[in-house]
């Protein structure tokens, strides 16, 4: 039934309203997803520290980047602070569009309070008037329980002006819905989108921390990224760096999804072994696993004693499993027919060079291809990593290169075979 929803193109708000009720599917809770907080408890704690003194806690923490590439929370938080220009804008990135990964989801469905929480604390760092919400136009559905939220926020005086009986600490938080393109997750996109504009990724540096929204100094986080800055107001920096590992500090939540009995969000600290998150979502006979989402890692079995951390194997969250009886091929040539229908058009390598990519797979499929394709696709890949002007078109080639690599029969019997008898004597015509 889904599927014929989405052939004829029906609105969601047209979709039946029992569509939208996902379980959240929490299967083991860790220091976020355990936390019990009234609302306004650690906005209390980071502005009894003082701005100075809560960035000195986020420094402490260690705390990096939830949305896949780890950047230095504290970092970008004291640029947006000692950036010139104002209002300053605190935005959290909502736009969880990434292929396998749905934690965010899960984290505004029931834990709307710790992500807003998150932003104001981000605002009481930087000293940001303005915040917005930018929310996956596919998850339009959460919008009227999101603003009851922030309503209820406001009512509480933890958003408007004086928040906390702080003179000048004057924060509130919009919402504004995507309109479902991958590229808007890309943060200079979902600025551009913001604005009003069409989605394409600005060239940076600048970074958004000294232009982004309008021009004024942008902190961009993941939901995730916030949420888990609540636990540090609580607990204290040191305290949440002494889980996880050197690099990595705390815990990450995954978004479980393929084939294993118990799918779901799982919660651990840095540094799990692929092997034990397999064994608790009851995954048997796992032949890849993708990390990190169609841009991401795929893993074959002899990696599975690798751990979950930016200085090994880093990802948003999405940890989508393929037992044998799946198909490697077909797993990329999905991801590469995404990556080619996302791809924002504005640079030639990424528009032309997915498209290339997705009619080489779509002719290894067909049983036309040949091992020049292969070759190829290689160079693709090359040409793709090193001209994209986004992270898009440099990561569209990555789950062919891995399964190319790491499952190449996969591949190789789909090729056109060259061993036939050759219609006439080749070598005596020459002769
Ligand atoms: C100030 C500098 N700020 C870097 C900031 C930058 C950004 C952050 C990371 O994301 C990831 C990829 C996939 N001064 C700075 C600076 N920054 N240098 O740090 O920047 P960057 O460029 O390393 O990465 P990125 O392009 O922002 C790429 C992941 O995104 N991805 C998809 C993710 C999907 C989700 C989801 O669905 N929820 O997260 C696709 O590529 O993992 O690692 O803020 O401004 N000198």
């Amino acid at each position: 039934e889904i599927a014929e929803l989405i052939r004829q193109q029906r609105p969601l708000e047209l979709w039946p309203a029992e569509y939208f009720q996902i379980d959240d599917n929490i299967r083991r809770r860790d220091a976020l997803l355990g936390l019990d907080m009234p609302p306004g408890a650690a906005l209390q704690a980071a502005v009894a520290r003082g701005r100075d003194g809560w960035l000195a806690e986020m420094q402490a923490s260690n705390l990096r980047g939830r949305g896949g590439a780890g950047f230095a929370t504290a970092v970008k938080w004291a640029s947006a602070k000692n950036a010139p220009g104002a209002p300053k804008v605190i935005v959290c990135n909502a736009d969880e569009g990434e292929p396998g990964t749905f934690k965010d989801r899960v984290l505004l469905n029931s834990f709307a309070d710790l992500v807003f929480e998150g932003m104001s604390l981000a605002a009481w760092a930087v000293g940001a008037s303005q915040g917005f919400l930018y929310l996956r136009g596919e998850y339009r559905y959460l919008l009227p329980q999101l603003e009851a939220v922030l309503a209820r926020r406001r009512a509480a005086g933890l958003l408007g002006t004086g928040i906390l009986g702080q003179a000048g600490f004057d924060f509130d938080i919009a919402i504004h819905l995507g309109a479902g393109a991958y590229v808007c997750g890309e943060e200079s996109a979902l600025i551009e989108s913001l604005e009003g504009k069409r989605g394409t990724p600005r060239i940076r540096p600048p970074f958004p921390v000294t232009k982004g929204y309008l021009g004024r100094p942008t902190v961009v986080n993941n939901v995730e990224t916030l949420a888990k800055t609540c636990l540090i107001a609580l607990g204290g920096g040191e305290a949440f760096a002494a889980t996880g590992t050197a690099q990595s500090a705390g815990t990450k939540l995954l978004s479980i999804s393929g084939d294993c009995a118990m799918p779901g969000i799982y919660e651990y600290p840095f540094g799990v072994p692929i092997s034990r998150v397999l064994e608790d979502c009851g995954a048997s006979d796992t032949q890849a696993v993708q990390v990190g989402g169609a841009s991401g890692i795929c893993l074959a079995g002899y990696e599975f004693h690798r751990r979950i951390a930016y200085e090994d194997v880093p990802t948003a969250g999405a940890f989508m499993i393929f037992d044998g009886t799946r198909d490697l091929f077909d797993v990329a040539r999905a991801f590469v027919h995404f990556f080619a229908h996302e791809s924002c058009g504005f640079c030639t390598p990424c528009r032309v060079g997915t498209s290339l990519l997705k009619g080489f797979m779509d002719k290894l499929a067909d049983g036309h291809g040949a091992q020049a394709d292969l070759a190829d696709i290689d160079w693709l890949d090359r040409l793709l990593k090193n001209a994209s002007h986004c992270g898009l078109g440099s990561a569209a080639p990555n789950p062919v290169i891995d399964t190319l690599q790491k499952f190449r029969p996969a591949y190789e019997r789909r090729l056109v075979s060259l061993d036939f008898e050759p219609a006439f004597d080749l070598d005596a015509a020459l002769a």
